[in-house]
């Protein structure tokens, strides 16, 4: 279990999703087009310019971490919500929740003399708290929009790591880096021990990361601030539900008298109480 198995866009998601929860990663190949990337790099690039870099170690001090996709990009709409990325975040975390949605967009970029990221889980974001160790709470993705190499920083994910002890952060040794061609997804679990490499090229190495998380866990980018109703309002519906503009789990997120989120946005029958719907009408 020493490599990171790699899949066709069309592969069975019922396959990728038992690597993910077998081996901890799986990357499928080429998903989005190399023109949809290069839109959505025009699109963020006022935006990678003016953000800071990174405070500390575990941010980078020469990587910048630009967030706010789906207000920022029309065209980070093909990956956050990638069918066949969903497919297998469906298959993941529909077993262990009613709802999932999304945790996170950011575009991630390490600046040449970066240093390799700490190893970490992404699921210690929740206080460190010991969820089941069998459970997945969390489906990370990290799209490349450069080709991802060896010299260049591709995520180091420690294969087989999902049950390991957290004292294996250390066995920087174990990891393999995931590299594939611009447009390819890497996807792991919060379980999975991984980090950002070391860019050691002489250009800027450049991701998107996006996260999914179940829908009783609070997201760690802010969605409502970072894609306000006005904007939301012009999204797909189903990227409005997997934002969070719908009621998550059993009855997490509605609005004042038990209106349903994803009425008041849009402006149905005055965003009547969700209650007697059933929460299976509001999934995603
Ligand atoms: O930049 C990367 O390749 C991975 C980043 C990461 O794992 C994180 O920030 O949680
Ligand atoms: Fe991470």
């Amino acid at each position: 279990m020493d490599l990171i198995r790699r899949f066709a866009p069309d592969s069975d998601p019922d396959d990728i999703a038992r690597a993910l929860t077998t081996a901890g990663a799986a990357i499928i190949e080429r998903l989005v087009d190399e023109a949809t990337v290069d839109q959505m790099l025009a699109e963020m690039q006022p935006f990678v310019d003016a953000t800071p870099y990174g405070s500390d170690q575990f941010t980078g001090r020469t990587t910048k971490r630009t967030g706010a996709l789906l207000a920022r990009s029309p065209a980070s709409i093909d990956f956050v919500a990638n069918p066949e990325v969903l497919a297998v975040v469906d298959r993941v975390l529909g077993p262990n929740a009613t709802t999932y949605q999304l945790h996170l967009t950011q575009m991630i970029c390490i600046w040449p003399g970066g240093p390799a990221q700490s190893l970490h889980r992404d699921q210690w974001c929740f206080d460190m708290f010991p969820f089941p160790p069998e459970m997945d709470v969390e489906v990370s993705t990290i799209w490349a929009l450069d080709d991802f190499t060896e010299e260049n920083g591709a995520t180091r994910i420690i294969p087989g790591s999902l049950l390991d002890a957290a004292s294996c952060v250390a066995d920087t040794h174990r990891t393999v880096g995931a590299t594939m061609p611009k447009g390819s997804v890497v996807l792991y679990t919060g379980r999975t021990i991984h980090g950002g490499g070391e860019n050691r090229s002489d250009a800027v190495r450049r991701a998107l990361n996006v996260d999914y998380i179940l829908g009783w866990l609070r997201q760690e980018e802010n969605q409502y601030l970072s894609c306000p109703p006005e904007i939301a309002r012009t999204l797909p519906e189903r990227v409005q539900k997997l934002a969070g503009y719908t009621v998550g789990a059993f009855a997490l997120g509605y609005m004042d008298d038990v209106r349903d989120p994803f009425a008041v946005l849009n402006g149905l029958d005055g965003g009547s109480s969700f209650g007697g719907r059933g929460i299976r009408t509001l999934r995603l």
